[in-house]
């Protein structure tokens, strides 16, 4: 059997959703490895010591541990919708919006979403910032719920698990009252694509080294 890349992914993280989406557009099959947070494999803390998913291994031996750089390598290696030159053309600006959603938004985001975790903070002063931040974003999505043109673009892929994030910490708020309405449709839109639905198909756990599951998995939606 032919060397596969191995992926250490978690179904709900963010980080590991855009990199399973590039390696799909990219069309390249992976073993998955579907991680517990609270029991991470010693084989991808071996690869990774950091501890985050997802982690991805080449058939070289190679480790890719950032999200971002499994989206690039897997674009670099196949690109059939020619994300990266989209990307290429507003790189500088691009490069804005993906670090302000991973820094700014995301360290608001978890303490909005997770107060519990924190000492003395007011969730909603985060949920303020969260909306604020998206301001700028929802100004550039366009009457086809995208950023760029008709088609999802490496921008939309890296930033939208987390807008999904932020509804999820209160649906009926984001839904109702959250102010910026374009960012409403384009991930209503998002949600739905089948490359989404496809990378958000459940995996069991991975626990036992000699057990091979493929991703991406063609047989359900
Ligand atoms: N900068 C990393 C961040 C990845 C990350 O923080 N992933 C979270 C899950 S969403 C994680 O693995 N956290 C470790 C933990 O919760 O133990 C990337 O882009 O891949």
């Amino acid at each position: 059997m032919t060397k596969l890349p191995i992926l250490y992914s978690f179904r709900r993280c963010p980080y590991a959703m855009r990199a399973r989406m590039a390696l799909l557009i990219s069309n390249i099959t992976c073993e998955i490895r579907e991680v517990r947070l609270s029991n991470k494999p010693s084989e991808m803390l071996t690869l990774s010591p950091k501890g985050t998913v997802p982690v991805l291994l080449l058939e070289n031996g190679l480790v890719l541990d950032e999200s971002l750089d499994i989206m690039f390598w897997a674009l670099e290696r196949n690109d059939p919708n020619s994300l990266l030159q989209d990307y290429l053309i507003n790189e500088s600006e691009n490069k804005k919006i993906l670090n302000m959603i991973d820094n700014d938004f995301k360290f608001a985001l978890d303490r909005y979403k997770y107060p519990n975790r924190y000492d003395d903070i007011d969730p909603l002063k985060y949920r303020d910032i969260c909306e604020n931040i998206l301001v700028s974003i929802n100004n550039k999505i366009n009457e086809y719920n995208y950023i760029y043109g008709k088609h999802l673009s490496f921008l939309d892929m890296a930033v939208l698990p987390f807008i999904r994030q932020f509804r999820i910490a209160n649906p009926v708020w984001f839904d109702n009252e959250m102010s910026q309405i374009k960012i409403k449709f384009w991930l209503e839109n998002f949600l739905s694509l089948t490359t989404f639905k496809n990378v958000m198909i459940k995996y069991p756990e991975w626990v036992n080294a000699r057990e091979k599951i493929i991703f991406p998995n063609n047989g359900a939606v």
